[in-house]
C-alpha cells in the first residue's frame, strides 16, 4: 500500500489543462526534432553499480548495513557488495554512454568512499582518486559529468545519531559538499545535491523497506525532509558564495514524482497528491512562498492535533530558513516513471500516524496501462507531459532536466517494451519542448546498465545494456534499446517504431 504512494511522491494535474495543448508541429514529422542544445544522457548511482563495498578504505553505508543484516528484505537476497563492479569496470560504463552518442553521464558519489565515517576529519584519498579517474574518463570521452552527491547511501556512522533525522546532518553534508566542490568542481559543472528525498525519507525513515529502515512513520519522514531541504540550501549557498565565480557551475536537486489524475474531476485530491509528492520539496525551493505547501501544513497540523498533540509533526521553518531555501536551485531534476489516478479514502487508511494517512488518497492504476516487471511501474506517457506543464505553471518555469526515466523488464536483449516506453515518453517530451511548455534542457534515461535495484535486488532490470552477472568480468552487452537511444541522441529525432 505504501508502495504505490511512495514510488515518488507524485503530482497531480488538471485534465483540462493537458488537453488544451494540441500542437501544430505534430503534423509535420520533419519538424519534429529536439533542438540542437537539448541534451541526452543516462544515469547510474554509486551503490547500485560500484561494488567494492569495503575496498581501498571505503566505509560502510546504510545500504551495506541493511543488505548485510537484513538480506530477507531484498527479494533475491542480493546486495551491492560487488554489483556490476563499476569500481573496476567504470570505463565500460563510460564507453557505453559514449557509444550511444550522448552528451552527459549522470553518476553519484558514494559519500563513505571518500569520507569513510561521513566525517570530514577522515578523508580517504583512494576514494577521491577513484572519482577523479571516473570524472576524467567521462570528460575524456567528451561527455559532461552530472554528479549526484547523495543517492541514498549514507555513511553508516552518521546513522548512529539518527542520520537525516538529526539536524546535525546539515553540517556534515555541508562539509561533504565543500569537499566535492573543492576536489571536483574544476571539472563538474552540474551538481545534484539529493536524489529523490521524498522516496528515501518515506521509505527509509517512515518505513522499514529501505535503509536505514527506521520506520518512524508520521514523524521520521518529515524530520528527514526538513533536514534535507536545509542541507540542500546550505550546499547551494556554499557553491554560490565560494565556488560559482571561479567554476560557473550549476547546483540543483532531483525530485521524483508521478502525475495524478482524477476520474471524478476532484481537483482538490489531484492538487493534494501533487503537493504531497512534488510540492513537499519543490514548493520550499521553487515557489515564492518558500515553504511547504499550505495543504501539507494544514492537514498535518490538523491530524497532529487530532492525535492529541500540541505541535505539528510537520516541522516549521524560521523566516531565515525560508530565505535560505527559497530559490536555492539552478535547475529542477525530475525523475518521472509513472502516474496514478487518485480518490479520497472514505475512511483514513495507513499506519497511525503516517505520511500515507496524512495524504489519505487511494492510488488507482488503470487496467489499460501497460505493466512492467516492477509492481509500481506502468507506462503512462501522458503523465510526463502533464507534470512538465504543471511545473512550469506552479513554479514559474524553472530550468528542468529529466534526470531519470526508464522501464523494467527481466533482462531481454530484444527489449521492445522498453523501446516502446522510451519512444512514447520521448514523443510527449518533444511535444512539450516544441510547444515551449517547459524550460526543459535535457533527458536522462535510467539506466545505462542493469544494476542493483534496491529492495528488488537484481530481479528487475532497467538497463540499456545488460551485464553478465555470472562472469567476474561483468561484460556489458548492448540491448536493442541502446540502439534506439543512440539514434535519438545522435539525430535528435525519435525513430518510428511499429
Ligand atoms: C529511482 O526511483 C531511483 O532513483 C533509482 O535509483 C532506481 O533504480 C530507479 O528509480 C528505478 O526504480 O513499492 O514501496 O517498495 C524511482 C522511485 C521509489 C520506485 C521506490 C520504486 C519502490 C517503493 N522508486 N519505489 S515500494
Amino acid at each position: 500500500m505504501l508502495k504505490s504512494i511512495l514510488i515518488c511522491v507524485s503530482a497531480a494535474i488538471i485534465a483540462t489543462k493537458a488537453s488544451e495543448v494540441m500542437v501544430d508541429s505534430r503534423q509535420n514529422a520533419s519538424d519534429r526534432f529536439f533542438p540542437g542544445d537539448f541534451w541526452f544522457g543516462t544515469s547510474t548511482a554509486a551503490y547500485q553499480i560500484e561494488g567494492a563495498w569495503n575496498l581501498e578504505g571505503k566505509g560502510p553505508s546504510i545500504w551495506d548495513e541493511f543488505t548485510h543484516s537484513h538480506p530477507e528484505k531484498i527479494v533475491d537476497h542480493g546486495n551491492g557488495d560487488v554489483a556490476t563492479n563499476s569500481y573496476e569496470f567504470y570505463l565500460d560504463d563510460v564507453k557505453a554512454v559514449k557509444n550511444l552518442g550522448m552528451d552527459f553521464y549522470r553518476i553519484s558519489i558514494a559519500w563513505s568512499r571518500i569520507l569513510p565515517t561521513g566525517d570530514i576529519a577522515n578523508i580517504n584519498e583512494k576514494g577521491i582518486e577513484y572519482y577523479n579517474k571516473l570524472i576524467n574518463a567521462i570528460i575524456g570521452h567528451k561527455l559532461e559529468p552530472m554528479v549526484t552527491m547523495y543517492h541514498w547511501d549514507l555513511p553508516q556512522d552518521l546513522q548512529k545519531f539518527g542520520g537525516l533525522t538529526n539536524s546535525i546532518f546539515i553540517s556534515y553534508f555541508e562539509a561533504y559538499a565543500n569537499l566535492l566542490y573543492d576536489r571536483f568542481g574544476d571539472r563538474v559543472k552540474y551538481w545534484i545535491t539529493f536524489n529523490e528525498p521524498s522516496v528515501f525519507c518515506t521509505t527509509g525513515y517512515g518505513s522499514d523497506k529501505h535503509a536505514p529502515a527506521v520506520n518512524a512513520h508520521g514523524v521520521g519522514e518529515y524530520l528527514c525532509a526538513h533536514n534535507v531541504l536545509k542541507a540542500h540550501a546550505v550546499a547551494y549557498r556554499l557553491y554560490r558564495s565560494f565556488y560559482y565565480e571561479q567554476y560557473k557551475g550549476q547546483v540543483g536537486i532531483t525530485l521524483c514524482s508521478q502525475f495524478f489524475y482524477s476520474d471524478s474531476n476532484d481537483m482538490h485530491a489531484v492538487d493534494r497528491a501533487m503537493q504531497f509528492s512534488l510540492g513537499w520539496f519543490a514548493n520550499p525551493i521553487f515557489s515564492l512562498a518558500g515553504n511547504y505547501p499550505d495543504v501539507m501544513i494544514t492537514r498535518i497540523a490538523n491530524n497532529s492535533i487530532g492525535e492529541g498533540r500540541s505541535w505539528s509533526r510537520l516541522p516549521s521553518f524560521t523566516d531565515k530558513w525560508i530565505e535560505t531555501i527559497r530559490g536555492s536551485a539552478d535547475f529542477l531534476g525530475l525523475n518521472y516513471y509513472t502516474s496514478r489516478y487518485v480518490e479520497v479514502n472514505p475512511e483514513p487508511k495507513g499506519l497511525y500516524p503516517s505520511y500515507e494517512r496524512d495524504l489519505n488518497l487511494k492510488m488507482v492504476i488503470k487496467p489499460e496501462w501497460k505493466p512492467s516487471a516492477s509492481d509500481w511501474l506502468y507506462s503512462v506517457p501522458k503523465g510526463v507531459g502533464d507534470i512538465l506543464r504543471w511545473i512550469k505553471e506552479e513554479y514559474n518555469n524553472p530550468e528542468v532536466f529529466i534526470t531519470e526515466n526508464g522501464w523494467s523488464d527481466h533482462g531481454e536483449l530484444d527489449d521492445n517494451d522498453r523501446i516502446a516506453y522510451l519512444h512514447d515518453h520521448l514523443e510527449q517530451i518533444l511535444d512539450v519542448v516544441l510547444n515551449d511548455e517547459s524550460n526543459l534542457k535535457g533527458y536522462t534515461a535510467w539506466s545505462i546498465i542493469d544494476n542493483f535495484e534496491w529492495a528488488q535486488g537484481y530481479a528487475e532490470k532497467f538497463g540499456l545494456y545488460s551485464v553478465n552477472m555470472s562472469s567476474p568480468r561483468r561484460e556489458r552487452t548492448a540491448k536493442k534499446s541502446a540502439k534506439f537511444m543512440a539514434t535519438v541522441a545522435s539525430t535528435h529525432r525519435i525513430p518510428e517504431i511499429n
